[in-house]
């Protein structure tokens, strides 16, 4: 009996080498020596990763245990040739059917507790205003709108003032961060009656302009206003109200039933884009994989999320803001460049209007960065690297060097 106990456990370390050589080394190193997973830009992500491993490695354990008792068994409980006889009549064993109900409870339950711990180490100030002053709560707010499809992104102070100290400043299309700062996300999918008939007309413009060559219109950041301010429960309800007639309508005529005209004017608002109808009452999910922190858009509901983007985004880098739920026709575009400055830079950013900020993209704000960061002018550097960029999209950190 002792030797069978001693094979079985050469079993399962064998099935545990071969596991963890084919599962952790790909995954740690990679095909192409990235490993399985992306950069990591977030404080808070750490945390994450670490859960990540810790759950793959356990998995491996428990994947070792079931596997080699299975190999064991196949190899030394096999019926002899010859043998068409059945197997040994097995009936009820408490001792295992207890092992099998308490083990796996107490696995289910540890890794709770721990994705538990982790998150609400992520959460400070996120939900309880008392903790909102405590160190490792938010110091920046950014609203984030989501809409099909693409992003909109206004800054604010923690107190609720408009970064740019203007109130009416256009959203940003991109989304730039200061390192070094927790800033809290504050998530809302657009929608609301105004915004379609809005996004109908910007639609049907860019679509008019004869832009074929693009494969989705251009949607200015603004769609998103109305939604800034949808703080109110009145406001809230009466975009719950939209959605819910433009989605009984919907359903009445995909039923076959007799819309009245009531109802077809509601859906007569609702964009269309290459002649498909869009509807931009959808959940979106707002995610930076690299941040590792991700949160639903949900319609009419805000919802939030908060990390600490600790490294500056390099003239190699290339990170972007991407939608995380399956949302219509456009969800593998609905993305958009992000970038980490340092405080100054941003603090410049922050302040630019418009028709400045066109020039400021992450993908020149990135190739700012090999200068250094003692930059004297940012409005005239961030002009010529503007010009680099546009004669040479691949110009990289010598040629910016070079001519600025
Ligand atoms: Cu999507």
């Amino acid at each position: 009996m002792k030797g069978q106990w001693g094979k079985l456990a050469g079993y399962i370390v064998g099935t545990g080498a071969v596991a963890t050589a084919i599962t952790l080394l790909p995954a740690r190193i990679g095909i192409d020596g990235n490993g399985w997973l992306p950069d990591l830009i977030s404080s808070e992500g750490g945390a994450i990763d670490d859960l990540f491993w810790g759950l793959t490695i356990m998995s491996l354990v428990i994947f070792a245990i079931v596997c080699g008792i299975v190999v064991y068994s196949m190899v030394h409980f096999r019926a002899a040739p010859g043998d068409l006889g059945d197997g040994e009549h097995i009936h009820g064993n408490a001792k295992m059917e207890v092992a099998w109900i308490v083990i796996p409870s107490i696995i289910v339950l540890v890794i709770g507790v721990l994705s538990y711990v982790v998150l609400q180490d992520n959460e400070v100030g996120l939900y309880d205003k008392a903790a909102a002053k405590k160190p490792g709560a938010a110091e920046m707010v950014v609203d984030v709108r989501g809409f099909s499809f693409g992003w909109a992104f206004r800054y604010e102070t923690k107190e609720g003032e408009p970064l740019s100290g203007d109130e009416d400043a256009v959203p940003s299309s991109e989304l730039v961060l200061p390192v070094d700062k927790v800033v809290r996300f504050n998530v809302l999918s657009c929608s609301g009656k105004e915004h379609l008939g809005r996004i109908q007309e910007q639609v049907s413009r860019e679509l008019a302009a004869g832009d074929e060559a693009d494969e989705f219109a251009e949607i200015e950041p603004g769609i998103c206003e109305r939604e800034w301010d949808l703080t109110t429960d009145e406001d809230q309800k009466a975009a719950e109200e939209d959605a819910t007639r433009t989605y009984e309508a919907l359903m009445k005529r995909q039923d076959g039933k007799q819309i009245n005209d009531e109802e077809q004017a509601v859906l007569d608002e609702q964009p269309r884009f290459h002649g498909d109808q869009q509807f931009i009452d959808v959940n979106h999910a707002f995610w930076v994989p690299e941040a590792r922190l991700k949160i639903d858009a949900i319609s009419g509901l805000r919802t939030y999320v908060q990390w600490e983007p600790n490294h500056v985004t390099g003239p190699d880098d290339n990170y972007q803001v991407v939608c995380a739920e399956l949302c219509g026709t456009g969800h593998n575009g609905m993305r958009t460049d992000m970038c980490v400055v340092d405080q100054e830079t941003f603090d410049w950013w922050a302040k630019l209007d418009e028709e400045a900020r066109r020039d400021a993209t992450c993908t020149n704000l990135r190739l700012l960065t090999c200068l250094g960061g003692d930059v004297d002018d940012r409005d005239d550097a961030i002009a010529d690297v503007a010009k680099l960029s546009k004669e040479d999209p691949d110009a990289a950190c010598d040629a910016v060097k070079e001519k600025i």
